[in-house]
């Protein structure tokens, strides 16, 4: 027989409290997600690694995350991993703090596929709910934070809802065409050439043409720090690969042909086109994305600056393409997706902030800001609240100075990967707006990978890092507070 609330309360209110579960669950809801994402490469899993083995050892060493309050103002009582996840494979937090941990250390491998992890934070409210639970229960608040890991390229695949496969084609074609692209997009542009869209529909061809133009995004993504590259599952595709949903490829189609004709290469295309916006595009927002309500965007800018100014522009424009995701309040496509679930924070964050000395830092942030163009109305609108850091997740140099020219610089210093000396490194000025064209230099893609500092695998002493308690503080403060 159950027990009825009139019973529950006769047997004694304060009983009956005693034994609820945390007031503060029932209040604020016990669980957030985090999303960490951003271009390839620009530190998301390391940045996910070291924010949770930060987080692990905060109770030991407090200092390290100072500024995110629960830790600072002495309110946290414990940190812990949750074993294994259900929905998704679960981020490998442990083998990455191993290969970071060894000696000579190294960096985690490049990741492919959404992951997440999930860390339960034990911790004592502050102000009047603080007190509450204090009188009447624990007084103790459990928040459960499940951090997700996403390649931020699936982003730039939202625009694609809205065109058709031809306007998508010559838009992107066009693209292809124009300034460095078009030397590496050589062989498939020749491709092109011999298949019009008019031309058979072959599965051969079609796996050819998605071939060629996948060599093409890669090249230009790793061999010249190209970002906007579409669609984002291509470079990797993880479970895709090789499925033919996704052997297509933009095709050119002249103006004023809304649709390829039946039976042609063009139409063949155009079907998976479609294909792929629905079945992998569309259910990635309603499966995953409305869910992720804090998320932080990182964003390699340091590397973006010195590639030149076309990977610089180009950086800027696969920005445009992301925040269009955290832009619902037009009633655009990305409300339509979301349905009634709202992105409430987002945090732009310009990574590896140790790579430049502490006096350029803040440039960093600033030139972030004017890239992603961030305007006041952002700020005050429906859409997700937003803002711009500069951190580095794992500290792995430190700083020095060096005479140039007859002038003292300020520079940085770390043991490349794979040498036995340290190296200084000296960037120059980081502006705190995107230069005017005439000063820019020439590419420079080689920013050294030092190695990260000694660190230890038990979470005890966590790792030394810049600012990544702030934005922790910023994207989940208020639901630990
Ligand atoms: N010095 C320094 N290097 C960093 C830091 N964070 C990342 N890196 C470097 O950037 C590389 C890429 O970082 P990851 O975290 O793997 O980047 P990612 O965004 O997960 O990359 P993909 O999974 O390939 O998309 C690392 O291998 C490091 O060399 C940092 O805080 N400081
Ligand atoms: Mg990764």
């Amino acid at each position: 027989m159950t027990m009825s609330m009139f019973e529950r309360a006769g047997a004694g209110l304060s009983d009956w409290l005693a034994n609820a579960p945390d007031v503060a669950e029932l209040v604020k809801g016990s669980a957030v997600n985090l999303a960490v994402t951003g271009l390839s490469r620009a530190g998301k899993t390391v940045f996910i690694t070291s924010l949770v083995h930060n987080l692990l050892s905060a109770l030991h060493q407090p200092h390290r995350m100072p500024l995110l309050k629960v830790v600072g103002e002495g309110r946290l009582v414990a940190a812990k991993l949750v074993p294994g996840t259900i929905a998704l494979p679960r981020f490998p937090y442990e083998s990455n703090i191993e290969r970071m941990a060894t000696s000579p250390a190294d960096w985690p491998a490049r990741t492919t596929d959404i992951s997440d992890i999930e860390i339960d934070i034990r911790f004592v409210p502050s102000g009047a709910l603080g007190f509450v639970l204090g009188r009447i229960g624990s007084g103790m608040a459990t928040l459960r934070l499940r951090i997700i890991d996403y390649p931020g390229e699936w982003l730039l695949d939202l625009p694609l809802l809205s065109q058709s496969y031809a306007d998508w084609s010559r838009a992107t074609l066009k693209l292809c065409r124009n300034g460095l692209r078009a030397e590496v997009a050589r062989d498939y542009l020749a491709f092109l050439s011999d298949h019009p869209h008019t031309t058979p529909a072959s599965d051969d061809d079609a796996r050819r043409a998605h071939e060629l133009y996948r060599d093409y995004l890669r090249a230009a993504r790793d061999e010249h720090g190209f970002s906007f590259l579409q669609p984002g599952r291509f470079l990797d595709p993880g479970a895709l690969a090789g499925r033919d949903l996704i052997c297509f490829a933009p095709l050119d189609i002249p103006e004023g042909v809304y649709r390829p004709a039946d039976g042609t290469f063009g139409a063949l295309m155009e079907r998976r086109f479609e294909a792929y916006k629905a079945e992998v595009v569309t259910p990635f927002y309603h499966r995953h994305f409305r869910n992720f309500s804090r998320q932080v965007v990182l964003v390699d800018v340091l590397g973006a600056l010195l590639a030149g100014r076309e990977v610089f522009d180009d950086t800027q424009h696969a920005l445009d393409a992301i925040l269009e995701s955290f832009r619902y309040g037009r009633g655009g496509i990305i409300s339509r997706l979301l349905g009634n679930a709202r992105i409430e924070k987002v945090l732009f964050a310009a990574t590896k902030a140790d790579h430049v000395p502490d006096v350029q830092r803040d440039h960093l942030g600033s030139l972030l800001r004017s890239m992603i163009a961030l305007p006041a109305l952002d700020v005050r609108s429906q859409n997700a609240a937003m803002d711009v850091t500069a951190l580095a997740s794992v500290i792995s140099t430190e700083e020095d100075t060096q005479e140039i020219d007859g002038q003292r610089v300020q520079v940085v210093v770390g043991k490349p990967v794979g040498s036995e000396t340290r190296a200084k490194f000296f960037v120059g000025n980081v502006p705190a707006k995107p230069p005017r064209p005439e000063l820019w230099g020439k590419p420079f893609l080689n920013i050294p990978v030092f190695e990260p500092p000694a660190i230890d695998v038990s979470p005890i002493d966590g790792i030394p890092h810049m600012n990544l308690d702030l934005a922790l503080d910023y994207l989940i403060g208020d639901r630990l507070s």
